[in-house]
């Protein structure tokens, strides 16, 4: 049986010598944005999650290997998000050689097993917010959606006054701006006032390896609250984000934008204009053709209709006990 295991290990490495590719694309992210050992992206923290106490868990996929939990840190409300991570190919040598291996079943030339990886190489991505408001909570509770259509006069009826009073703070995107949060993970900055933005690793993308790449392009003007707000007048501002959004993702992670998914979500968590850039092939959460707008196409758009996102229908989902939901519902939009 020892050949059998040997044999499975060898076909491993055969495959990963054999595939190429997104194995030097991870070799690549190492080499540029090195996480392990240059102090600044690995700061210790104490385990301000040793006294969370669990309230309930709002949703879970066992495919996704995720799990959202609401509890509380102290008296505070938290929402805490455990992932486990992908599995990375230039860890496997170090995963076989250095793993425990547990024989669960043995049968024919089939064998399952549990294999106990050393602690580095099996860390869970955790995301804490605290305090987490009942927004939040609302926000990764499992929830049936509604398609919402918003026609113009809608918008400024019954969305605009919403937000304008119960969207999130972006409090992080002003820190982000202002390089009081994460500066050391901004990747690229474009100073000027009216084109330029920051890009940055969206907090879904832990940056080990490309095959689940998440940037996100912030404008630094603070006017333009959604894909609504664009006028031709913001053209410049979008093709700037687009070209040099794509030639930094080129030149750091060696990804030309036929690899690329650039967007605008509608409606937006954070009402501050960004762009998301994802790598195609993943399926983030959210780059639905519900919510997701190309940023291609919104280019396009605008350039044949100056007007188009003020005048538009535009549809989208909201989660059942969305607020914005119930306004629609009482102006008998539902
Ligand atoms: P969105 O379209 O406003 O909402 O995108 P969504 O969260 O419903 O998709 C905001 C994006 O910002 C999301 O992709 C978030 O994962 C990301 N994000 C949110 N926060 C609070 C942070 C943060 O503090 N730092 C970073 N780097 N990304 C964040």
């Amino acid at each position: 049986f020892g050949s059998s295991s040997r044999n499975m290990a060898e076909s491993a490495a055969k495959r990963r010598t054999d595939s190429g590719g997104s194995g030097d694309l991870n070799v690549e992210v190492k080499k540029l944005k090195p996480d392990h050992g240059d102090g600044r992206q690995e700061a210790e923290s104490g385990n301000i999650l040793s006294a969370f106490k669990t309230s309930a868990v709002l949703n879970d996929s066992a495919r996704e290997k995720i799990i959202f939990i609401h509890g509380k840190v102290a008296d505070q409300d938290a929402v805490v998000i455990l992932e486990k991570t992908p599995i990375r190919q230039d860890s496997l040598d170090e995963l076989f050689s250095g793993s425990t291996l547990k024989l669960e079943m043995r049968n024919d030339i089939y064998s399952t097993y549990r294999l106990q990886a050393p602690p580095h190489l099996n860390e869970i991505k955790t995301t804490v917010v605290c305090p987490a408001t009942e927004k939040h909570v609302k926000k990764y509770q499992r929830q049936e959606s509604f398609l919402v259509e918003e026609t113009a006069e809608d918008y400024q009826s019954i969305t605009l006054p919403y937000i304008q009073k119960q969207s999130f703070s972006v409090q992080w995107v002003y820190n982000v701006l202002e390089k009081k949060a994460e500066a050391e993970r901004i990747l690229y900055e474009d100073p000027d006032p009216q084109v330029g933005f920051l890009l940055l690793p969206d907090f879904k993308w832990d940056q080990k390896q490309v095959d689940d790449l998440y940037l996100l392009a912030i404008v630094h003007q603070r006017n333009i609250k959604s894909l609504r707000d664009l006028r031709s007048e913001h053209l410049p501002l979008l093709q700037n984000v687009l070209q040099k959004g794509k030639e930094q993702i080129l030149q750091r992670y060696k990804l030309p934008a036929s690899q690329l998914r650039v967007y605008l979500h509608y409606q937006p968590s954070y009402y501050h204009l960004h762009v998301h850039f994802t790598k195609l092939g993943y399926e983030a959460p959210g780059c639905g053709v519900e919510r997701a707008h190309l940023l291609t196409d919104v280019i396009q758009n605008l350039q044949s209709d100056p007007r188009y996102y003020e005048t538009r229908t535009l549809y989208f989902p909201l989660r059942a006990d969305d607020g914005l939901l119930g306004k629609f519902k009482e102006a008998g939009k539902l």
